[in-house]
């Protein structure tokens, strides 16, 4: 039998939290054959609460479920942690600028950064769902000053998810013939889905659309705002998509991307495709051995690159919005 994996979950009693638990539990996101040790956080007041989901594990008796913790100290959840899934945020209430979201969440994710720093494994792979997850992302990081900086991630497969199927549904491919999309920049309506490099059934996506009125008035529009649709229908936010989402990208961060194909992931810049270093950005990237890499090369035109600036740009703003916050 393997080692258990330890998994902190924050914000584990809310709904994506119950959607992400059970499949991490069940071997879904590490592997059928990884024993795991699920370490819950929550703020005090949604302890009962997140009793109750506990209850609810206990009742799977699922074989790899190793055992459980459940806290409202950010230490105790991220002890030894091997993987940390911060979910947790503050939601954007009523009246409430994105100024105000942004320092409300700047709390969280530094007090969560420093705490990782002190207690968590030297190797965590840190995903941050929580919005705005790529500057709460970035938050974390810079208040991890022990850590490496590259264990931090935010998430953009959604995002990709969403723009995968939207090709899909347009060529009418399976979504596995579906290959080599890329999210560019932060996980929000300026977001840049990119479809000059995606490939369907080894041909040029483009090519075979050949519509950039739909590219850029359709498909575009309707992955960046994606979310909202979602709230609009079900009058809740995505919640099984965004677990599927932190579940696929943290199986292939562990465990490896597809040959011929790759992700995106929100990761600090390496300078590459000329975005500064350390923003918290989507890139196309390839995982293999618990390491990414982002895919160099690619073509960028001039309409791929006024949409990266402009992602670039939001991203920028954000960061000087929480500069105080930062070590
Ligand atoms: P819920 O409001 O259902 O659950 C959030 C949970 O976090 C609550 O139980 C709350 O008590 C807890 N929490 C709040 N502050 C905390 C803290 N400091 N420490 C620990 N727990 C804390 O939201 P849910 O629908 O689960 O969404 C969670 C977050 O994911 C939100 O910020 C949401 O905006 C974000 N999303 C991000 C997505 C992405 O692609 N990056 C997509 C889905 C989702 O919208």
């Amino acid at each position: 039998m393997k080692k258990p994996v330890r998994v902190a979950v924050t914000g584990a009693a809310g709904q994506i939290g119950y959607s992400l638990l059970f499949r991490i539990a069940s071997g879904e996101m590490l592997g059928k054959d990884q024993p795991v040790i699920l370490q819950l956080l929550e703020i005090t007041p949604s302890l009962p609460a997140l009793k109750g989901v506990v209850m609810e594990l206990d009742d799977c008796a699922f074989p790899l479920l190793q055992g459980i913790v459940q806290t409202d100290d950010a230490k105790v959840a991220f002890k030894d942690a091997d993987i940390a899934l911060l979910v947790g945020a503050r939601p954007r209430s009523k009246g409430m600028e994105r100024k105000d979201l942004l320092e409300a969440n700047g709390a969280i994710f530094t007090a969560q950064g420093r705490a990782l720093n002190e207690v968590a494994s030297r190797d965590v792979k840190v995903l941050v769902v929580g919005n705005p997850a790529n500057t709460n992302a970035y938050i974390a990081m810079k208040n991890a000053p022990d850590l490496p900086a590259g264990n931090f991630t935010a998430m953009m497969r959604l995002d990709h998810n969403r723009a995968l199927t939207q090709i899909a549904q347009k060529t009418g491919n399976a979504v596995t013939a579906v290959k080599k999309m890329t999210i560019w920049g932060n996980h929000s309506a300026t977001q840049y889905p990119d479809l000059f490099s995606v490939e369907v059934d080894g041909k040029s996506a483009a090519g075979l659309i050949n519509d950039q009125t739909w590219i850029e008035s359709d498909f575009i529009p309707t992955v960046q705002k994606r979310g909202a649709a979602i709230i609009e229908a079900r009058g809740l936010s995505s919640a099984a998509s965004a677990a599927n989402a932190a579940i696929e990208h943290i199986r292939d961060w562990v465990l490896g991307t597809q040959e011929g194909d790759w992700v995106t992931m929100g990761i600090p810049s390496d300078g590459s495709y000329g975005i500064p270093e350390g923003v918290m950005f989507g890139f196309p990237v390839t995982c293999k051995n618990g390491k990414y890499e982002i895919v160099k090369g690619l073509t960028i035109s001039e309409f791929s690159r006024g949409r990266i600036d402009a992602t670039l740009k939001e991203l920028e703003e954000e960061r000087d919005a929480v500069k105080h916050l930062l070590n």
